[in-house]
């Protein structure tokens, strides 16, 4: 169904409208081999990705996935290497959500390795936009585990943060996609590659994580220094939308 014959549905009170691409670097702009950045968003929808200070180059890759499954015409993904990669993007406005607002985040990834952390917690961060300002630090972040698995950890604006964790994993070397999602009702769920995975819900999954943060891609913005949290693998396609999208909406399809 087109987005526009949903919107005519909504109309007639049946269905919910399909969501707007709040930003979406699908990494098509690069050149293979050369330097990820000033990553422009699909559309123009989305602030530019471009190379974080302080950390290594991420390297454009001519590894991805092939369609089917994935995007039509996909040839150029985002490596990490097995150092202190990262990209960020400024503050966008956009891509903050309040109270009981719906998401949807998803990439393709393809992970090295998450085993080497020394966190008794988190193994690699893969993308984050949290506050800079405040214990709390609110926003959202998630995380690729020591056993492989996806954990999403959104940190209210009025303080208490919460984690949903998934219950299968992205295995090393393989490409997996990962969807995040909220609805309206604040019900938070991972969906693996177009599967849903882990659902929950609860007011700490709907509070609002507006934050004035930059969107951090591969590493833990706020705690540089920690050399573990750098997400060592390949990532692609990573777009965030305003609604909580349907399976078939997905870019795993
Ligand atoms: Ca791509």
């Amino acid at each position: 169904m087109t987005p526009l014959r949903i919107c005519l549905v909504l109309l007639l009170g049946l269905s919910a409208c399909s969501g707007a691409t709040l930003a979406y670097w699908n990494v098509e702009d690069a050149t293979a081999g050369g330097q990820a950045d000033q990553l422009k968003s699909v559309e123009g929808k989305g602030p530019v990705l471009g190379a974080a200070a302080n950390c290594t180059p991420v390297v454009v890759s001519d590894d991805v996935v092939k369609s089917p499954p994935g995007p039509a015409g996909n040839k150029l993904s985002l490596d990490f290497g097995s150092g202190k990669g990262g990209l960020m993007a400024e503050d966008d406005a956009a891509l903050n959500f309040g109270d009981g607002a719906a998401f949807t985040i998803e990439f393709w990834i393809k992970p090295r390795n998450y085993t080497a952390s020394e966190d008794p917690i988190i193994a690699r961060v893969i993308l984050q936009k949290r506050s800079a300002a405040g214990k709390a630090a609110p926003g959202y972040q998630i995380n690729l585990m020591h056993d492989g698995k996806i954990g999403v950890r959104l940190e209210g604006k009025e303080g208490g943060g919460k984690t949903l964790f998934s219950v299968g994993s992205a295995p090393l070397g393989e490409w997996t996609h990962v969807a995040v999602m909220r609805t309206a009702e604040g019900v938070l769920s991972i969906y693996l590659n177009g599967v849903l995975d882990a659902t929950a819900g609860g007011p700490k999954f709907a509070a609002s994580i507006e934050n004035d943060g930059g969107l951090a891609v591969g590493y833990h913005r706020l705690v540089r220094a920690n050399p573990d949290f750098y997400f060592d693998g390949q990532l692609d396609e990573i777009r965030i939308s305003d609604a909580a999208l349907s399976p078939q909406e997905l870019l795993h399809k």
